[in-house]
């Protein structure tokens, strides 16, 4: 196949299995035919060991919470370009709307956002109780947005602004005692020549090129800075790669997975390609009815219906559905990781903040139910699979209940309710013996009356919920 046909080919693939709806295990088993059929080679081994892997991941399997940033050039476009409105996700823009290179380029020439200020975004972060962060180093567009001596297209060295705000980001991160990781697209570069393009492949000359010469000139160049300008932070802690396709071999992975194993304490997730599962499942924009049992995994999520800036988008998920959907995900051992589009001038919108920080205000209340737990002892809570209904793909439905959710850590149990009982509160039945049961935000843990026998636990709670959005009850068990 030759290199056209190929991305085609992959770009088909990719365009079914989101047409079908795939679920992304499906989705990269299907590439994976595909590319053991051209590379009948195994892919080179990742070589760490299950004990170095838990290790690395200790940190992160008990953060919960953290937060995405999507910023780069496109927030400059903000959704329009030519004076008109562009459709789908902000950072798309110059591929939706096919923008030629050149003409995207000029978009760094007034990027100034003079208003970006590392310790407001971390200061945000922390209140909010997100453990870590993981900002766009270079989103599809293939500008950097820190200083690289790889490619002059980058935020020092191609804008007025001349300062890294990645590296300000990781200082500060550092001080406020934050974890920092970054997203680096691999694959798509619409700006590098070589860089692959996915729906409907390139549009511009400028795009043609060689792919693994695009990986050895500016992807591996650019990971290896990144990979040791934070080292007196402590960062990176994890990499977040991106849409891999078919260009992406087992060969050219393996290089750039031989350089990630000389950091063996920088995690990345399942998207780097050529067959490399990495150290966690990324769904996106949905949760999982029952998680991925057995495996580490983590839901990212737009706060609107875009990752980068759109001027327009004021789709906002309320603080209801955002915190909801945390204590969902921590029920089933995931994290969240909740995306915040800042814009051209290096804000965090208003709207985004305020139900950034409405989450932090019920962790520091309720945090001891959602950091460093694992999933609850019943699995009944979540839903279960209709009878008759079916999805769209036939197969049984999903109907999720949204009364109460469960965590774990050590003897005690985590229930959040977030349907307040008119009279007695009941849970399914659990091996263990319930000794005491409080609610957490109770500064006195007035004990509430408790009876426990094979058909389940009786509860009497106060009469009004002490958090209108989710009220923690502690159980305190024995064996
Ligand atoms: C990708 C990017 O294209 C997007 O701009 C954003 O950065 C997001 C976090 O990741 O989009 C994807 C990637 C994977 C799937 C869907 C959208 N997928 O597997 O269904």
């Amino acid at each position: 196949m030759s290199a056209v046909n190929r991305r085609e080919f992959c770009l088909r693939l990719s365009t079914l299995s989101t047409t079908l709806m795939l679920p992304l295990d499906l989705h990269s088993q299907a590439t994976m035919t595909a590319r053991n059929r051209r590379h009948p080679v195994e892919p080179i081994k990742d070589t760490m060991t299950q004990a170095q892997r838990d290790a690395r991941m200790a940190w992160w399997n008990e953060a919960r919470f953290g937060m995405f940033i999507h910023w780069g050039l496109y927030a400059e476009a903000a959704g329009y370009w030519g004076g008109k409105t562009v459709p789908d996700r902000g950072e798309w823009i110059m591929n939706t709307a096919r923008i030629p290179v050149a003409d995207y380029k000029k978009l760094a020439v007034h990027f100034d956002p003079t208003k970006f200020d590392a310790d407001a975004w971390t200061s945000m972060a922390k209140a909010s109780g997100v453990k870590y962060i993981v900002m766009t180093a270079k989103h599809h567009e293939g500008f950097a947005m820190f200083h690289s001596a790889a490619d002059k297209f980058n935020i020092v060295d191609a804008t007025p602004f001349k300062r890294d705000p990645l590296k300000e980001l990781a200082i500060s991160c550092h001080r406020q005692g934050i974890r920092f990781g970054f997203y680096y697209s691999q694959d798509q570069d619409w700006t590098a020549p070589g860089g692959a393009a996915r729906r409907g492949g390139h549009w511009d000359e400028a795009q043609n090129g060689n792919f693994a010469a695009y990986i050895h000139t500016k992807v591996i160049p650019q990971l290896k800075e990144l990979l040791t300008n934070y080292e007196a932070e402590d960062a990176p802690v994890e990499i977040w790669f991106d849409t891999p396709t078919e260009d992406m071999t087992p060969e050219l992975a393996g290089e750039i997975v031989a350089l990630l194993n000389q950091h063996p304490n920088v995690l990345w997730n399942n998207r780097l390609g050529g067959g490399y599962s990495g150290d966690f499942e990324t769904p996106e924009q949905h949760i999982p009815p029952q998680g991925f049992p057995g495996k580490a995994w983590e839901t990212c999520m737009t706060i609107n219906d875009t990752w980068g800036f759109k001027k327009d988008d004021r789709n906002f998920k309320s603080t209801v559905t955002l915190l909801r959907n945390l204590i969902d995900i921590a029920s089933k051992g995931g994290n969240y990781l909740l995306n915040v589009g800042p814009d051209a001038t290096g804000v965090i919108p208003q709207p985004e903040q305020e139900r950034m920080l409405a989450m932090g205000k019920w962790l520091h209340v309720n945090g001891e139910a959602i950091y460093g737990t694992h999933a609850g002892p019943f699995p009944e809570e979540h839903g279960a699979y209709s009878a008759t209904k079916k999805d769209k793909r036939g197969n049984p439905m999903w109907i999720t209940v949204w009364d109460w959710r469960a965590t774990a850590k050590g003897d005690k149990v985590y229930v959040s309710i977030f349907q307040w009982p008119d009279s007695t509160f009941s849970l399914p039945t659990m091996d263990a013996h319930v000794r005491r049961a409080y609610m957490l935000a109770d500064p006195h843990q007035k004990a509430l009356q408790v009876s426990q026998n094979e058909s389940g636990i009786r509860l009497t709670l106060p009469a009004a919920a002490p958090d209108p959005i989710a009220s923690v009850l502690v159980l305190e068990t024995s064996a």
